[in-house]
């Protein structure tokens, strides 16, 4: 007894321990180090503060302003921000992180410190504690933190209809809050980035509209990369490089200071491993070191994935062995669209002799156009950090719907041994939709898989109901038989299905997103009751109520043809016109059960 009693409070003690070591708020992205009290500190009404000189007019002190708008010049609580050298944080300065961006962060009863390895560190670090004073209570806290991959974020690179001024705006704001610190702009489809009017200046109200962008990057600490996508027609003489130089030219006339150059997805004469070489290296040289603040110059390869590469050929290698070594290459991995890995990198690493520029087609959705990208991010390594230069995702033309991967990939790139790929996903959602977050995690849930495509890149789907899904198929299919408790759990997910339609459709919490989603929403839902009138289909046939059946099956087949129509009214792109949803595992079994209703009644 004396023995169990011992066990008991050992494993209640260990209980209470972990209880008080859970947190039940997670920093965003993961830090590096996180050492918290349950003890806090409210902030009192007469504070000081001190910003380090060299901060003057940088993006952490104007976030600090905000946060900390009537300083007193002395005060009994002290609000220190600074970065490596300043005065302000003298004190902490062993503190600090080595890594490019880090910084360490301090909140006692005395005071909240923020002391950072660069400006972008500062940052970060002002970041993290907006995230620690939006709790109930501010903790007390040490928070020691750098990112993993050197540059984190998102290249503007599809096909399709690009992202609007105020989706961009939004989506720079969410860059600067999930530390990520690159955007390329390089939509397919403007016609001032890629042939025919790459050589040609932009009118003037889209200019005005870059410049406004390059300054909430800024605002935001996000290197605002320009692209050119010159491949499809450029000539390699004179004037097409003297054309290319003075586009640049104008485009930093409008603030911008990070150049790209794409080769992707071109044939004939701009294909050419050596003129690519020459035309970049003179960039280099000319544009780039002669300016004096233009970051690093990057540029796509036409061979910009494993499966596209003709080592025969000697492209990559030309690449690897002349280009100037500070210039970027960017690759999607073993094939277009294809989660990146240790073997993926040491590849193609010795052919490119850098560390590679990791773009990940991944939500991008303009080869399956029909369908949204909204499940969770997985299948990379998490042991290349020290093998890429860069992590950056291409997303889907629906702006706001690809913040739930953006940022889980924030996550992943700033800290990958922490990355849990499920609880990531889930605070996404919840980021995007607190007041919502349940409707839209049912929804994303359902809308994640591509079903066959070019690149034969697959996503799971469904995944907590498929073991119910197919035991009542099973049981019905081989013997005629409702499996009771599948039925349930399947005519439940059905029901979760239309009210989460519903509250999201009626919801405000967050328009642009729903705007986005609205047509799939409408889907969903039509789904969601189809569910659950196909099982009314088969209780009523395994319980042979003939008229009950009757009634059901009209009320499915008129659901399959709404469906339809959605499907043919919604979306008409020219590509893959339509409205896809829940169709990996939910549509088909749906389908497949109402047949075999049909089958069985003899009808
Ligand atoms: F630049 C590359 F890294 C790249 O991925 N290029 C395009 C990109 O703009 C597009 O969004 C992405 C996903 O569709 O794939 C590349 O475009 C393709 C890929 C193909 F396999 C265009 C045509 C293809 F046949």
């Amino acid at each position: 007894l004396m023995k169990n009693m011992v066990l008991l409070l050992c494993i209640l003690f260990l209980c209470s321990w972990a209880e008080a070591d859970a947190q039940d708020f997670h920093l965003q992205p993961t830090p590096q180090k996180y050492v918290g009290s349950e003890d806090s500190v409210s902030i009192p009404a007469k504070y000081s503060l001190q910003v380090g000189a060299a901060l003057q007019g940088s993006a952490a002190e104007q976030l600090v302003a905000g946060l900390f708008p009537d300083a007193a010049v002395t005060a009994d609580f002290s609000v220190s921000i600074g970065m490596k050298g300043d005065k302000s944080i003298r004190k902490y300065a062993a503190r600090i992180p080595k890594q490019a961006e880090g910084y360490y962060l301090k909140i006692d009863k005395e005071g909240i410190v923020v002391a950072g390895a660069d400006r972008r560190g500062v940052f970060y670090g002002v970041q993290t504690l907006v995230q620690l004073i939006a709790l109930p209570k501010l903790p007390l806290a040490e928070v020691t933190d750098y990112p993993d991959v050197p540059y984190r974020g998102v290249v503007e690179g599809f096909y399709g209809v690009p992202w609007s001024r105020e989706a961009r705006l939004s989506q720079l704001d969410f860059y600067g809050r999930n530390k990520m610190n690159i955007y390329i702009y390089g939509p397919k489809d403007d016609p001032y980035h890629s042939s025919p009017n790459w050589r040609k200046p932009y009118p003037a109200q889209e200019a005005e509209q870059l410049k406004e962008l390059v300054e909430c990057a800024r605002r935001n600490e996000v290197l605002f990369y320009w692209a050119i996508h010159p491949g499809k027609d450029i000539r390699w003489n004179t004037e097409d490089r003297n054309l290319l130089m003075e586009k640049f030219e104008s485009m930093y006339r409008l603030g911008i200071r990070a150049f790209a150059v794409f080769f992707d997805d071109i044939s004939g004469e701009g294909t050419s491993a050596e003129k690519q070489v020459e035309l970049l290296n003179d960039i280099y040289h000319n544009f780039v070191k002669a300016k004096g603040d233009v970051a690093p110059l990057l540029m796509c390869p036409t061979e910009y994935n494993r499966l596209w590469t003709k080592l025969e050929g000697g492209y990559l290698a030309t690449l690897g062995g002349k280009l100037h070594p500070d210039i970027g290459i960017l690759w999607t991995g073993d094939k277009v669209v294809a989660c990146i890995d240790k073997p993926t990198m040491q590849f193609v690493n010795p052919l490119l002799k850098r560390k590679a520029f990791i773009w990940w087609n991944f939500p991008v959705s303009d080869y399956v156009r029909d369908r949204l990208l909204l499940g969770a991010v997985y299948g990379n390594g998490t042991d290349i950090d020290d093998d890429i230069s860069a992590f950056i995702s291409n997303p889907m033309e629906h702006a706001e719907a690809s913040k739930i991967a953006l940022f889980s990939i924030a996550d992943y790139a700033w800290n990958m041994d922490a990355y849990k790929s499920d609880a990531s996903w889930r605070r996404a959602v919840r980021y995007l939709m607190p007041g919502h977050a349940a409707a839209l995690q049912v929804f994303a849930s359902h809308n994640s898989d591509l079903g066959g495509n070019e690149h034969d890149f697959r996503r799971e789907e469904s995944e907590q109901i498929r073991p119910a899904l197919e035991r009542l198929l099973d049981a019905y299919c081989r013997e005629g038989k409702r499996e009771v408790a599948a039925a349930s759990a399947v005519t439940e997910e059905c029901e979760r299905m239309i009210a989460s339609a519903d509250l999201l459709l009626a919801s405000d919490e967050n328009p642009a997103l729903i705007k986005e989603i609205t047509p799939w929403l409408m889907q969903f839902k039509l789904l969601g009751e189809y569910g659950r009138e196909v099982l009314c289909m088969l209780a009523a046939q395994c319980d042979g109520k003939k008229t009950e059946l009757e009634k059901a099956a009209s009320h499915a087949k008129a659901l399959q043809v709404l469906m339809t129509k959605i499907d043919a009214t919604y979306n008409q792109n020219g590509f893959q016109p339509g409205v896809k949803t829940g169709s990996c595992h939910l549509k088909p079994a749906f389908d497949r059960l109402y047949q075999e209703v049909v089958r069985r009644t003899g009808k």
